[in-house]
C-alpha cells in the first residue's frame, strides 16, 4: 500500500482542554471526528448499506446517472476528495475519468487512518493508469497545508458529511476550499435536503441498531484517547430531527446519575437524562445552500438530483475567478 502522507498538526495538549470545557459546559458535546477510530469507519460502512439510511444509495444513484455529464464538463486530471471514507461511491467517477483521460492522480484525504486504507484497497487495482495517494489530516485545521492542484483538479466533497458543520463552519470550509480552487478546478459537492421528518428520523435509528453502536462508540475512543471511565451501558442512543434547525441531533442519553474523572482528575458529575451531543446532520433547503455558496464565494454551475429530491449534488466553480 501506498505510505499515507500525514498533514495534521499534533494537538494533543489543546484537545485535552478542549475536551474537559466541552464535557463541563451545560450543553455537552464531544467532537464529531471521534466517532471514526478503526471500528467506527467500519460501523459507518454498514450504516451505509441499512434499509433506512437512503442517504449513500441516492447519492449513488445520481453520481451513476450523470458521472459522463460530470466528467465531460470538468475533464479531470486529478480528483481531491475530503472525507473520502472508502470512496465506494467515488469508483463510479474515477471509472468514467479513465476512459477519457489517460492518466489520473487520486486523493483521499481522511482523519481516519482505516478509511484511507479501505479506500486504497477499494481503488488500487482497478487501473495502472490511477495513482492512489493518501494524505491523513483534519479537514478542519489542515486544510491551509493542502498543495494547490497541478492540472485541472476535481474537489469532492460527498455523503453531506457538510451537514455536520454548523453554519460558521461550513461556510468557513466552503471558502477555504473556493481559495484552494485554481480556474479550471472543479468542486462537487453531495448534500442531504429537507424532507419527510419520519423518513430522517428513521435513517438515524436503524432497526438493526448499527446507529447505536456507532455513536455509542465515540464512548471508547474518548475513553483510551484521554483515560477516561465512560460506561457504554449509562447511555442510550438518542438522535432526534429538530425542525427548527432543520438537523438531527445525536445525543448520547445518561440513563443514569453517575460520575466519571476527567483528565484534569475532577470529577464530572452526570445526571439521568442528561444528553452529549455527538453529531449534527444538517438537511439543507434550497435556499440555505445559496446563502451558503455565496458566503463562499462558489458558484453554482449545474445541479443534479434524484426524482424525490431527496440529496443533490451540485458542481461549483471559484468566484475569484470571474
Ligand atoms: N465520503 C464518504 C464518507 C462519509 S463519512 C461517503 O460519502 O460515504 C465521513 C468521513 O469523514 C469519514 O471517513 C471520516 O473519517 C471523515 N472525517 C470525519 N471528520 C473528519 C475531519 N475532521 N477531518 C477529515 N476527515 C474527517
Ligand atoms: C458522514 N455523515 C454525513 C453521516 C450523517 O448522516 O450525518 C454520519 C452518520 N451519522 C449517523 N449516521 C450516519
Amino acid at each position: 500500500m501506498n505510505k499515507i502522507e500525514n498533514i495534521s498538526f499534533n494537538q494533543n495538549i489543546s484537545n485535552e482542554e478542549n475536551i474537559i470545557s466541552l464535557l463541563k459546559n451545560k450543553r455537552k458535546s464531544l467532537p464529531t471526528q471521534y466517532l471514526y477510530d478503526d471500528l467506527g469507519s467500519k460501523l459507518f460502512e454498514k450504516i451505509c448499506d441499512t434499509e433506512e439510511y437512503y442517504l449513500t444509495r441516492t447519492e449513488k444513484q445520481i453520481l451513476e446517472l450523470n458521472a459522463s455529464e460530470i466528467v465531460n464538463e470538468v475533464l479531470p486530471s486529478e480528483i481531491f476528495e475530503f472525507g473520502s471514507g472508502s470512496s465506494k461511491k467515488t469508483k463510479t467517477l474515477i471509472a468514467k475519468v479513465l476512459k477519457k483521460n489517460k492518466k489520473l492522480t487520486y486523493f483521499s484525504f481522511d482523519i481516519s487512518v482505516k478509511a484511507l486504507k479501505m479506500s486504497y484497497h477499494e481503488l488500487d487495482k482497478i487501473s495502472e493508469n490511477l495513482d492512489v495517494q493518501l494524505i491523513k489530516g483534519d479537514f478542519n485545521n489542515d486544510i491551509k497545508r493542502i498543495k494547490k492542484g497541478k492540472k485541472n483538479r476535481l474537489y469532492l466533497f460527498l455523503g453531506s458529511t457538510l451537514g455536520n458543520f454548523n453554519n460558521k463552519i461550513a461556510i468557513n470550509f466552503l471558502k477555504n476550499i473556493a481559495n484552494l480552487m485554481n480556474k479550471e478546478d472543479s468542486f462537487l459537492l453531495g448534500v442531504d435536503k429537507v424532507k419527510d421528518e419520519k423518513i430522517i428520523n428513521s435513517a438515524y435509528n436503524d432497526r438493526k441498531g448499527i446507529t447505536k453502536k456507532f455513536n455509542k462508540n465515540i464512548l471508547n475512543v474518548i475513553n483510551k484517547k484521554y483515560k477516561l471511565n465512560f460506561k457504554e451501558k449509562n447511555f442510550l442512543h438518542n438522535a432526534k430531527f429538530n425542525s427548527e434547525k432543520s438537523q438531527i441531533e445525536m445525543y448520547l442519553e445518561s440513563t443514569v446519575d453517575h460520575s466519571i474523572k476527567l483528565p484534569n482528575n475532577e470529577n464530572l458529575n452526570i445526571e439521568k437524562g442528561e444528553k452529549i451531543l455527538t453529531e449534527i446532520s444538517r438537511k439543507f433547503s434550497e435556499n440555505t445552500l445559496s446563502d451558503l455558496f455565496s458566503k463562499a464565494n462558489l458558484e453554482i454551475k449545474k445541479n443534479y438530483s434524484d426524482d424525490k429530491k431527496y440529496f443533490s449534488l451540485y458542481l461549483l466553480k471559484s468566484m475569484k475567478y470571474p
